[in-house]
């Protein structure tokens, strides 16, 4: 594995390049152009620039989180051919300039959903939190300004305000997208991209739902094992892959992420690790990395992307907001920095508990 950290790129991110390239445990950045909107072309010129930027700090690009799909693509409505013939120029030009892992998620409307993100811990650290209660509480309409009025003044990836202006025409787009529309659109984007991803050796690495369940209503189809395992069977490529992130799959306690993990052996092509504590089942916050600060046996985790080979990019998840920075939530320097010395220490530990034959 390599251990990398997201970066949000200078215009937006609180966290310089110089800072990541200091944490030691990261050498790799997974990162994006921000402000493009989904349907945009990503340019050479553009890729080329961000390279070039995290290069010259002593980093590279090991990945891209995220290139969006559009809500064209995802509805299957008029203009998703078009969306799908730029989405496949931008992995032209991904490729060309040599990136070859891509994460994308097909959730409709919201990207994640939470219903706090500065809910406080006993020790005065904040994180990211979800009550369905919450939810069941809210009109979609208002879940946006909730959520923008804790971002920090920072923006929040899947939350940007032009996108979130037009909450309502959204959910008239899904209105007729039921589990199967929404598993067929992701299949029909898939096969189209294929062939260039073969051609330039891009691995598509899909983002599981979060919360992994319904919310609003909306259809939700990267939630479970089975589900995954039908859409790699349905598009039986390499190429056709998972972001494997415990945070996400996790927020259903049904879910067995080791199980998950070694069920998906050769098509995990990049993982984010993170905690969680539920105080019910559907009442949790993000926690901690540390295994006993949380519900998740991060050792077992660990262990299990270990057992199948992984060798992608991992990356610590949201971390908690501490000694009272001020960052985008969840995505502060000094949590995550935490986060990814926590899991090479496992890392390294396994390894060579398994080469001593321990
Ligand atoms: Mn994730």
């Amino acid at each position: 594995m390599e251990m990398t950290l997201r970066w949000y790129g200078s215009k937006f991110d609180t966290v310089t390049l110089k800072q990541i390239r200091q944490i030691r445990y990261v050498t790799g950045v997974i990162t994006m152009l921000y402000d493009k909107q989904p349907g945009e072309l990503w340019t050479r010129q553009e890729i080329r620039a961000l390279k070039k930027e995290v290069e010259d700090a002593g980093l590279h690009i090991s990945g891209i989180e995220s290139v969006n799909v559009s809500d064209a693509i995802k509805t299957g409505s008029k203009d998703r051919d078009k969306d799908i013939a730029t989405y496949i120029e931008s992995l032209r030009n991904l490729g060309e300039e040599g990136i070859h892992l891509v994460c994308y998620n097909f959730m409709p409307v919201f990207d994640w959903t939470r219903t706090e993100l500065a809910r406080q811990r006993e020790d005065g650290s904040t994180v990211l939190a979800y009550t369905q209660k919450a939810v069941d509480e809210l009109v979609p309409e208002k879940m946006f300004e909730s959520i923008a009025s804790d971002m920090n003044g920072t923006v929040m990836p899947g939350w940007e305000p032009e996108r979130m202006a037009k909450v309502k025409e959204l959910f008239e787009l899904y209105k007729d997208i039921d589990n199967e529309k929404l598993f067929e659109n992701l299949v029909y984007f898939l096969k189209a991209i294929m062939p260039v991803c073969n051609e330039y050796d891009i691995k598509m690495a899909i983002h599981p739902d979060d919360p992994a369940w319904s919310v609003f209503g909306l259809p939700r189809i990267i939630i479970n094992k089975e589900n995954i395992l039908r859409m790699m069977k349905a598009v039986d490529d390499v190429h056709n892959g998972v972001t494997f992130c415990a945070g996400s799959y996790g927020t259903n306690l049904n879910n067995d992420l080791p199980d998950m993990i070694r069920s998906l052996k050769g098509r995990i092509h990049f993982a984010h690790v993170r905690n969680l504590k539920f105080h019910s089942p559907d009442n949790f916050e993000e926690a901690a990395h540390l295994s006993e600060d949380g519900n998740f046996d991060m050792y077992e985790i660990v262990k299990a992307l270990h057992d199948i080979g992984f060798e992608g990019p991992i990356r610590p998840d949201h971390g908690r907001m501490i000694w009272d920075e001020v960052a985008m939530p969840g995505y502060g320097l000094y949590d995550r920095a935490l986060g990814a010395a926590y899991i090479c220490g496992l890392w390294e530990a396994i390894d060579k508990a398994k080469k001593r034959g321990i």
